[in-house]
């Protein structure tokens, strides 16, 4: 919207208002208990991610040592973060997960 814009009651606003707010990365860390399907099933299920995307993201966690889960909010971030280690301690399983600013 611009100011020049007229009978939309928002000729006062500028354009500050497509400020976007900053995005933290959910990272997936490797260990050597959690089963492989486990993780595939967090990534479908808490990461809307597919079966078969699930299943290269758990790979390369699995050879690399951690990958990105998805990409939030700080407070979304935070409770996916907080969902799935709740399910996986349910579980037995030490799965591990954190969070890393996208833009330093
Ligand atoms: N390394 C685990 C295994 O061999 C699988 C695994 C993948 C665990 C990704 C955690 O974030 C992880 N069962």
């Amino acid at each position: 919207m611009t100011k020049r814009q007229s009978g939309t009651g928002t000729e006062l606003k500028e354009r500050q208002e497509v400020t976007r707010p900053p995005m933290y990365r959910v990272l997936l860390l490797n260990d050597d208990y959690t089963p492989m399907d486990f993780v595939v099933y967090v990534l479908v299920r808490y990461f809307r991610r597919s079966e078969q995307d699930a299943r290269r993201v758990m790979l390369a966690v699995h050879h690399q040592g951690r990958g990105v889960a998805g990409v939030y909010t700080r407070e979304i971030a935070e409770t996916k973060v907080s969902q799935v280690t709740g399910l996986a301690r349910e579980e037995g399983y030490p799965l591990e997960l954190t969070l890393e600013p996208e833009s330093p």
